[in-house]
């Protein structure tokens, strides 16, 4: 949809006020011996996924309201992310769920995946709905259900969305387990875990040997008396007893109020098994906010401790894959998702300023004060003129969502796919 050319152009009326900007920061950071081309270089490679299901309007149990020109297939999902990527450089692979999106022309696929420089970073199962042909029901519960039979189907659901994402090159199946109970004594608990166990060992099996899998944790819903997998100290144990490739994946919104995350994610990357992350508002459970929409500091902090695990040499955890995973009531889906990925990139680029010699020496002698106005000082930095130079050289637009408005992308997609269509997902 953006040609080089398109881009070029839209950038132009900036271009001038950039620079200035950009030559102020870059000044400012090398007095203080931080290299701004260094920042912007990191931001350049930093991607974080886009999934599948994040493409429509989701809306709430109470209604919703279709914004029209939503993908109607995969094909057309992908070049929404496509769409996507040229503005930011920043989001060159899609997560799918199964079976919202099961791969049906994988050539054509393929084909398109690389024309438009993007890959299939993970696939996602789904033992949370009933789907029609199938013959048990999940309602009470899948992977960890008291029947082996309904076990069986849920474990083989796993195992064909592996197989789905082995045709697109996909290299991590990410499982959330909906199980839980809603009444006290409705499930045996510990019984509830060892059969989890049992039948999350059976997909680790049938994984390919290069693959991830990674255990997403919530401590509510659609259960709220028990959820089989709350947290991360069970995702952590689940993963412990699988092997190596299983790691534990964080979502923003999966804590209760005034959680600590970034401790969380500070323990996780001690441990080594900090594997995936789920990005967006963090206010409620599967929330439709963009991120760092309401908590920037808090997303800094989190960033902060991972830049901070990344230059730890005694850290060895592997590559951290990144999504955001939020469904759109209100906003436009890809002008929200544009955001997020600005603020995530924001967030970044602050974490890698923070002066960590200095931080280091400030907890050492217990400065609380000082320590935490070397937090401030970086989180205070107006950080957006390396964010835009960073899409800049990526190829993108300087800013995005004022080039996606101006370019009339949501007008176009309207035309193209009606205003009723509507995307598959939640
Ligand atoms: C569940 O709440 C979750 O966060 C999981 O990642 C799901 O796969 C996703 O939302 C989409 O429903
Ligand atoms: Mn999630």
């Amino acid at each position: 949809m953006f040609s080089d050319q398109r881009l070029h152009d839209l950038n132009q009326p900036l271009l001038a006020e950039h620079q200035l900007q950009l030559s102020y920061l870059t000044d400012l950071l090398g007095r203080r011996g931080q290299d701004a081309r260094d920042v912007v270089r990191q931001l350049v490679e930093f991607q974080v996924a886009i999934p599948s299901w994040a493409l429509g309007t989701g809306g709430t149990r109470f209604g919703r309201y279709p914004l029209g020109g939503e993908p109607r297939t995969l094909e057309e999902k992908i070049s929404d992310v496509a769409v996507l990527h040229q503005l930011n450089g920043s989001s060159n692979s899609i997560s799918l769920h199964i079976p919202w999106d099961i791969p049906r022309d994988v050539p054509g696929l393929q084909q398109q995946l690389k024309a438009q420089g993007l890959h299939i970073d993970s696939v996602n199962s789904n033992t949370f709905q009933d789907q029609k042909d199938q013959p048990f029901s999940y309602k009470f519960g899948s992977l960890s259900h008291t029947e082996q039979a309904v076990r069986d189907q849920a474990v083989q659901h796993n195992i064909d969305c592996i197989r789905y994402g082995e045709q697109l090159g996909a290299k991590t199946h990410t499982v959330w387990l909906a199980d839980g109970s809603n009444f006290p004594g409705q499930q045996h608990l510990r019984r509830a875990y060892l059969r989890t166990q049992e039948s999350l060992a059976a997909i680790y099996e049938a994984m390919p040997s290069d693959w991830t899998m990674l255990i997403e944790y919530k401590p509510y819903e659609p259960h709220f008396y028990s959820m089989v997998i709350p947290d991360w100290g069970t995702s952590y144990s689940l993963c412990q007893s699988l092997g190596q490739n299983a790691q534990v994946l964080v979502d923003l919104g999966h804590h209760l109020p005034n959680t600590n995350i970034e401790q969380i994610v500070g323990r996780l990357l001690q441990f080594g098994r900090l594997g995936g992350f789920h990005f967006n508002g963090s206010m409620y459970g599967d929330d439709d906010l963009t991120t760092g929409s309401s908590k920037p500091f808090q997303l800094f902090l989190i960033f902060n401790e991972l830049v901070d695990g990344a230059r730890d040499q005694a850290v060895t955890n592997a590559a951290v894959a990144y999504m955001i995973d939020a469904s759109h009531n209100t906003k436009d889906p890809l002008e929200d998702l544009l955001q997020s990925v600005d603020n995530i990139l924001g967030a970044y680029a602050k974490a890698l300023l923070v002066d960590r010699a200095a931080l280091a020496e400030a907890q050492q002698a217990n400065d609380v004060v000082r320590a935490e106005e070397i937090l401030r000082d970086a989180f205070l930095l107006d950080v957006r003129p390396l964010v835009a130079e960073a899409y800049r050289q990526a190829g993108g637009a300087l800013k995005p969502v004022a080039a996606y408005r101006s370019a009339g992308v949501r007008d176009q997609l309207i035309q193209q796919r009606g205003r009723l269509s509507v995307s598959t997902g939640l």
